[in-house]
């Protein structure tokens, strides 16, 4: 080989290299059915979560993160296909196409048109991407409702539904095995940059938490709906209401009629000893993020490394009359979002207006890796940098796994639109919040006085439901031609009563 080609070889070889020896670890913690208002970053002063606390005045918090919704009850399973693949709602198979067998139609109608769910999107799933680029794949997190293709493709895993009250049966499990696995690689002297996904099985139900922080938050694990409360349980959210004032759509919907020990009942004590219950549930989580943290800390690659924390969605558990996640309210529509890392400005805040979907364009964006076309999501590198706020104007959500065409809401500057179509048209509601008047979308149900002596809250006059007031009229007819502009861009198969 002449001396001149064989130079350039040389240098090419240690540039990629430098390149590759430089390249950041990306480690991801998303927990199943977790609310941002359990967390002290967004208000909670009740559940206690030090380490998660930590990564938000080490890093950046999101206070506009949303999951785009859902075409099933299991809302797990869109949001985690959308986690993977970095694409919309309807734009995304079904699990039951890439796993179990087709039974009762397609939940999305949309997943065998080819040109809408690509056929080999599994290649353009987070894993895969990331393997590709030389990165080392590791994966821990619950079975089940999930994009089980997408899944089969890290390397190494260790899936399990652990939602037990013990070490072996809880969150310590999942803990456990993301530091057996950092610390092969210390063994190993494994130098590539990895990709973990560490999810946990909790606080979705069954909220079974350790005694010890039962004990702390004054619950108990129970599997019929308690009739006491114990003084030290968490009080009822402030939006708490005994009944949600209309049918959400969704008849013999598990979450809001079949979770042990809570059931159909919305009494102080079931929903006081719930609360408890799924706060135990998350200390223990925050206690394994900790854990692992501590142990990258210990490595010396914690510095290398960008963090980020959510969950799949919201859930109500008593917010608004309501226990499950196929709800718009932002208690549930929200995630939680906190991302520490390389050049990220300790304890800063930004809106976002972010979906779940754009975590895998930010993660390539990161690590420095062209985004497939496959990719729907925005990468929010540049919030994360300081450089701008906001990715998108408008927000979009859905969810119609119960009778269609469902609930849909958008979101725009304050204002936000739900509207609920339902029950073959028995239940068509519209409901317009200004979010900076009335942030938790108090109703007028939430001035009841037992409701007001109950939650110690009474909500303003001007803090309820817009949408018939006359002088917001303009409003709402501007956000629901928003909303079905967002339909026809998102590919939404359904109208709704007043759209046809
Ligand atoms: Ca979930
Ligand atoms: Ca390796």
């Amino acid at each position: 080989m002449p001396i001149r080609l064989l130079i350039a070889n040389l240098v090419a070889f240690l540039t990629s290299a430098i390149v590759l020896a430089d390249r950041p670890n990306i480690l991801v913690f998303v927990t199943d059915d977790q609310s941002p208002l359990t967390l002290s970053a967004y208000g909670n002063r009740v559940c206690q979560t030090p380490h998660l606390d930590r990564m938000v005045s080490d890093g950046l918090t999101f206070d506009a993160a949303y999951h785009m919704g859902s075409w099933s009850g299991a809302v797990c399973t869109p949001s985690r296909h959308m986690i993977m693949t970095g694409r919309t709602v309807w734009h995304i198979p079904d699990r039951r196409r890439t796993g179990r067998r087709a039974k009762g139609g397609k939940r999305n109608p949309n997943q065998d048109n080819e040109k809408l769910v690509p056929p080999d999107l599994v290649e353009y799933s987070m894993p895969a991407i990331f393997n590709r680029a030389g990165y080392d794949t590791f994966r821990t997190c619950k079975t089940g409702n999930s994009y089980d293709a997408a899944n089969a493709r890290f390397t190494i895993r260790h899936e399990a539904m652990k939602r037990g009250g013990t070490p072996e049966t809880g969150s310590a499990w999942h803990g456990d095995r993301a530091i057996e696995y950092l610390r092969q690689r210390v063994a190993s002297k494994d130098s590539d940059p990895f990709l973990m996904y560490v999810g946990f099985s909790h606080p979705h139900d069954v909220r079974d938490g350790t005694p010890e922080l039962l004990a702390k938050y004054g619950a108990r694990n129970v599997k019929q709906p308690p009739t006491t409360v114990d003084p030290n349980a968490p009080p009822v959210p402030i939006t708490y209401l005994p009944a949600h004032p209309f049918h959400h759509g969704h008849p013999g919907l598990r979450d809001e009629e079949k979770v042990p020990g809570v059931f159909t009942s919305r009494t102080e004590a079931t929903i006081r000893n719930e609360l408890g219950r799924e706060y135990a549930c998350i200390e223990n989580i925050d206690t394994q993020i900790g854990r692992i943290l501590q142990q990258l800390e210990q490595m010396g690659e914690l510095d290398n490394t960008y963090v980020l924390f959510t969950s799949d969605h919201g859930i109500a558990v008593g917010r608004h009359g309501l226990t499950g996640k196929q709800n718009l309210y932002e208690h549930t529509w929200r995630v939680p979002l906190i991302v520490m890392g390389p050049g990220i400005q300790s304890a800063s805040r930004a809106t976002g207006n972010v979906y779940l979907l754009d975590i895998l364009p930010t993660f390539c964006d990161l690590a420095g890796i062209p985004q497939p076309a496959t990719i729907e999501g925005k990468s929010f590198k540049t919030i994360l940098e300081g450089d701008s706020d906001q990715v998108r104007e408008v927000l979009y959500g859905v969810y119609c796994g119960g009778t269609k065409p469902g609930m849909r809401s958008v979101r725009k500057g304050d204002w936000k639109l739900i509207k609920y179509d339902v029950l073959d048209g028995s239940v068509r509601e519209t409901q317009l919040f200004n979010l900076k008047d009335n942030p938790h979308e108090f109703l007028k149900q939430h001035r009841a006085p037992e409701v007001v002596s109950l939650t110690g809250n009474r909500p303003l006059a001007h803090q309820v439901n817009l949408a018939d007031d006359p002088s917001y009229a303009d409003v709402r007819r501007q956000m629901e031609a928003v909303l079905l502009a967002e339909q026809q861009r998102l590919d939404d198969p359904y109208r709704l009563w007043d759209q046809q």
